[in-house]
């Protein structure tokens, strides 16, 4: 049950480098140098990672700036009782190379990876910020629909047995199936722990008490939870990012970059826009805790709802679209949908294929939730609403609709039902002595 594995030796060559060390790497690269510009020793470095494993420092010198990301060798929310391979510094490289080139635009660009010292160099995004900052802050982001839509309507399709042949996608089901400790995180933590008793599990107490063991205990909702882990663990529908929540988007109002991508491997594609859609909900159900005067946040809870709304309805258009335009793959083979009936037969099975995937997203969207307010690694959405009582209420309700969702999948047939159930939800106020 437990993600750890066992310590790995680090590779020779690894060790961790921070301020004087990285300035002498980047310094003997003659690109990157060229890039900061300067003498090394003049450089600024500031480790600014706020995630949950990895190192990030923001280099900069008189001509421009980067960032470095590097793995440590355990994860860092958690210290080094928990080792981690190296290794998913490679699957992140792998993964931003193959989204560079479907998704053009929409990742930063790679400018190094050394594979030795599990770090990669990246153009520096700024002004960007991580959009759940953004969210919290109640900005809205009119760019951002469009943006992540093409992104995963891209980098899902075009990694497809739909868009791919055969021998190819199992070519990069193969190069992706190395990462599978990350996997293991995810196995345990969205789609195990928040359901048992976890040492590490932790929800707002005491409000939350009796919630957290509502869900320990109902068996309903364990077989749905095993449902949804079983299709992420045998499901290789596309190369997905793995982790695509708000805290790995950085946007501005007109630019939106999906980064950290160090989760990903083939999955079920409903893990990622549910990752979306579920993290567009809590900035929803959060909204009402960081208001601080009535209705002050209601031009920003709109757009989120609206949002929410879109990011369904234009992914299925643009995948929908890239299926009837660049379907070179092996499944629906052209030759059985011949003429005018097979036409018209195939885009009805086109739009089936698109029910059964929302139903995924519904559910994921449900597991993605639980494992933020019930499990380990919680998010500042919820986490920065100062008042324990006033988090837990908007933590209850976003469970509740989450568990709903969950548990009554087919009641959700399209997105607007979610939408509904989450405004109707906006006023309620859960009764915590039970
Ligand atoms: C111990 S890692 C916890 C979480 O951080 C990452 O962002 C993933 O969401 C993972 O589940
Ligand atoms: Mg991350």
């Amino acid at each position: 049950m437990d993600s750890r594995v066992a310590p790995q030796p680090t590779p020779g060559g690894y060790r961790i480098l921070a301020d004087s060390a990285l300035r002498d790497y980047l310094g003997r690269l003659p690109a990157i140098a060229a890039r900061l510009g300067g003498l090394p020793e003049a450089w600024s470095v500031t480790e600014v990672g706020d995630g949950n494993l990895n190192l990030v420092f923001i280099v900069k010198g008189p001509s421009g700036g980067i960032a470095v990301k590097q793995a440590l060798p355990y994860v860092r929310l958690v210290g080094e009782s928990w080792p981690l391979p190296l290794s998913r510094a490679h699957y992140e490289h792998l993964a931003l190379t193959h989204q560079a080139r479907l998704a053009p635009g929409l990742v930063p660009a790679v400018l190094h990876h050394d594979e030795t010292l599990a770090l990669t160099a990246m153009e520096l995004l700024e002004p960007h910020i991580i959009m759940r900052k953004g969210l919290v802050a109640g900005t809205c982001y009119p760019r951002f629909v469009e943006d992540i839509t093409t992104f995963m309507a891209r980098t899902l399709f075009l990694s497809s047995d739909l868009a791919v042949p055969a021998a190819q996608k199992k070519e990069g089901i193969a190069a992706f199936a190395g990462n599978h400790a990350l996997c293991k995180i995810t196995e345990d933590l969205i789609f195990t722990d928040p359901y048992r008793k976890a040492e590490q599990n932790r929800w707002t107490q005491p409000y939350l008490d009796a919630t957290a063991a509502r869900f320990r205990e109902d068996l309903d909702l364990h077989v749905a939870i095993s449902r949804l882990k079983l299709k992420f663990m045998s499901s290789p529908e596309a190369l997905i990012h793995g982790d695509l929540h708000t805290g790995s988007i950085m946007v501005t109002e007109n630019e939106t970059k999906v980064i950290d991508p160090e989760f990903a491997f083939y999955g079920p594609m409903g893990f990622d826009v549910g990752a979306i859609i579920a993290n567009l909900l809590m900035a929803y159900f959060a909204s009402d805790g960081h208001e601080r005067e009535l209705s002050e946040r209601q031009a920003f809870e709109t757009w989120v709802l609206h949002a929410i709304e879109t990011v369904w309805t234009e992914f299925a258009g643009k995948f929908l679209a890239l299926w009837r335009s660049e379907a070179k793959g092996d499944a629906y083979p052209a030759i059985l949908f011949e003429g005018a009936a097979g036409a018209a037969r195939l885009e009805r099975e086109r739009q089936g294929y698109l029910n059964r995937l929302f139903q995924d997203t519904v559910g994921f969207a449900a597991a993605k939730t639980i494992r933020r307010i019930l499990g380990l690694a919680h998010n500042i959405d919820f986490e920065l609403i100062e008042d324990l009582k006033r988090r837990a209420v908007c933590e209850a309700r976003s469970l509740h609709l989450a568990r709903t969702m969950m548990l009554d999948t087919p009641s959700f047939p399209t997105i607007d039902k979610v939408t509904k159930a989450a405004r109707a939800l906006r006023g309620w106020q859960p009764d915590f002595s039970r």
